[in-house]
């Protein structure tokens, strides 16, 4: 287990850049002179006990954070948990899982070929959460993964490192509206997700999010080298609640979207 909160984000976000090219020009895009802070970052696993969320959960929750929302996606097959820390300046985590037994018995038969390839004692290493793939991944497993569920096709390529990081919009100086944000990266060029409209969830669910499509990098297939979809940059606006605080939970027909910024573009 890591020793400290922010030498593990720091380790997550240099494996995210090499994942990820345009986080590095975003982030720097939208920081002018101001520090970007993190608002959350996303892990997908499956839901096999080897690996399973509560495995992943366990590196966080030895650091002092706890389980604070859960979530359901019925179409994707897929169940989340989000978890904070006492010290709210701490990003959130967010946490999914793909429900293995509601695929195909190929599919099952599959990942547990790809997780058997797993080193029981792997999964507890400082180092686990940003270690990628630990199995042998063919090209055209990958693309009937794909066919079946666009989710297990991205885990089984790219295995365990955040999918993104989240530019906390209530922390830039120099935005106000998550629109302005858009604005600035579609100018740059950048492709938003625009799954469900560019700015997913409202002020009436005190969150508004929005995220670049996945970069596109080459990943080495045990057959060669594809360029497939890999990690995203999202951005949030969170409100202040009743008690003044900002609203510090996920919005389930919001996520359902932002798991779509992997999806090759259309
Ligand atoms: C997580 C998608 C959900 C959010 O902020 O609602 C999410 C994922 O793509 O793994 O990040
Ligand atoms: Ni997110």
């Amino acid at each position: 287990m890591h020793q400290n909160i922010d030498s593990l984000f720091t380790a997550m976000w240099h494996d995210y850049v090499r994942m990820t090219p345009s986080a590095a020009k975003i982030h720097d895009l939208l920081a002018q002179d101001d520090e970007i802070i993190n608002d959350h970052i996303a892990l997908r696993t499956f839901n096999l006990p080897k690996v399973g969320l509560p495995v992943l959960a366990a590196h966080f929750e030895a650091l002092g954070y706890r389980a604070a929302g859960e979530y359901e996606f019925k179409q994707k097959k897929l169940k989340a948990k989000h978890f904070e820390h006492p010290d709210a300046t701490k990003p959130k985590v967010f946490i999914s899982e793909l429900l293995v037994e509601q695929f195909s018995p190929w599919l099952q038969q599959t990942v547990a070929e790809l997780v058997a390839q797993v080193d029981a004692a792997a999964v507890i290493d400082d180092e686990f959460l940003y270690s990628g793939r630990h199995w042998q991944l063919n090209f055209a497993t990958y693309e009937k993964l794909l066919a079946e569920s666009e989710y297990a096709a991205w885990l089984a390529a790219f295995g365990y490192r955040a999918n993104h990081f989240t530019v906390s919009i209530n922390h830039l100086r120099h935005y106000d509206t998550i629109v302005a944000v858009n604005d600035t990266l579609k100018h740059a060029g950048i492709v938003l997700n625009s799954a469900g409209g560019e700015v997913k969830g409202s002020a009436q669910v005190m969150l508004e999010q929005s995220s670049t499509m996945a970069d596109q990098i080459p990943v080495a297939f045990t057959d060669g080298d594809h360029t497939i979809p890999s990690c995203f940059y999202e951005f949030a606006l969170r409100y202040p609640q009743a008690d003044g605080r900002l609203y510090s939970g996920f919005v389930e027909a919001s996520a359902d979207k932002i798991f779509e910024s992997t999806n090759a573009k259309a």
